[in-house]
């Protein structure tokens, strides 16, 4: 069973240095039902507590469907009750798989945002969003060469007016990035977003070996409470299924330096730092042609071969010397 591992390993961490708190400390994180999405998804009835569906989402006893392995579907699941809690970590388990071997697309998203249950074009939800996008990217949209492999995870921050590009795969606007192999495993894949302290972690466990991996990190994050989690997904001329089949809120402890009373409410969410943005400067200095390459090796080739056959001649003409001077 999965549950909570991070907050597992933080917990050993933590219990050496703190034992004498550690009943008051660990009691307070704990999972938020309304938060969360887990099986049996259905109550009474055919509606989700606590989630709304849009699109092409279905629901069945074992996963919540996003889009199908079909051309042109986009689907979204939003939570209905807002976040007001400071500090949390969100657990996605999903499953990203379908017929295209090199072929596949395009990804989907999960969201922290002031607007729910609105449909666009990021994979399947609303451009110009206010709040925290964690972007799984599975299609480089991107002409020229990326600095990185795709599929890719990154986050994103908008406070209203950013547009995500997906000509640039969203790497202007992004935070941090990795990249990250998730589609076609028959284990299960790992998702976890830790909003702590105005920092970001987003970790990944893809390997079926029960561990988290950071993927990114980034301090000085501001995000507002009463925004809304959500996850959408989309599929173009390329397609996956793509399938959530469990969200799981936990409520993290505040820290010491953190006020309770604090109203964050208002906040307009914002990141201290954005990642240069690497690809562009890449693309004005195109890479090697394959002529070119050949040729250049083919100098390299020679040179060093002229090199050799001077060396030999070299050594052949001083070791005639010294026989003609010992005989
Ligand atoms: C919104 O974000 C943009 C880009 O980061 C920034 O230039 C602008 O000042 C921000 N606006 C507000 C109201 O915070
Ligand atoms: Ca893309």
């Amino acid at each position: 069973m999965f549950y909570g591992k991070f907050i597992f390993t933080k917990f050993i961490v933590v219990s050496i240095f703190l034992t004498p708190i550690l009943a008051e400390w660990n009691t307070r994180d704990y999972i938020r039902r309304e938060h969360s999405l887990t099986k049996p998804y259905q109550g009474s009835g055919m509606s989700v507590p606590y989630w709304d569906f849009l699109g092409s989402t279905i629901v069945t006893s074992n996963y919540v469907r996003l889009t199908p392995d079909l051309q042109s579907k986009s689907g979204a699941i939003w939570n209905t009750v807002p976040c007001h809690t400071r500090n949390w970590e969100l657990q996605v388990q999903f499953k990203v798989h379908g017929r295209g071997k090199d072929l596949f697309g395009d990804g989907f998203a999960i969201w922290y945002t002031r607007d729910r249950m609105q449909h666009g074009p990021v994979f399947g939800s609303k451009d110009y969003f206010h709040g925290l996008a964690i972007v799984l990217d599975t299609y480089s949209n991107h002409n020229g060469a990326h600095n990185h492999q795709h599929p890719y995870i990154s986050a994103m921050i908008n406070n209203g007016t950013l547009h995500y590009d997906h000509d640039r795969d969203g790497t202007h606007t992004q935070l941090a990035g990795c990249e990250a192999k998730f589609r076609n495993f028959n284990h299960d894949t790992h998702l976890s977003i830790v909003y702590r302290d105005d920092t970001l972690i987003v970790s990944t466990d893809l390997e079926g070996k029960n561990a988290w991996k950071e993927c990114l990190k980034v301090e000085n994050v501001l995000l507002p409470t009463g925004y809304f989690f959500g996850a959408s997904a989309t599929t173009g001329d390329l397609s996956d299924n793509h399938d959530i089949i469990a969200i799981k809120m936990y409520e993290l402890d505040l820290l010491e330096s953190q006020n309770k009373h604090e109203d964050r409410s208002n906040i307009i969410p914002s990141a201290a730092s954005f990642e240069a943005p690497r690809d562009r400067v890449e693309d004005s200095k195109p890479a090697m042609s394959g002529v070119k390459t050949f040729l250049y090796m083919m100098f390299v080739a020679i040179v060093i071969i002229v090199i050799v056959v001077l060396g030999i001649m070299w050594y052949q003409k001083r070791q005639e010397h010294s026989r003609k001077r010992l005989y």
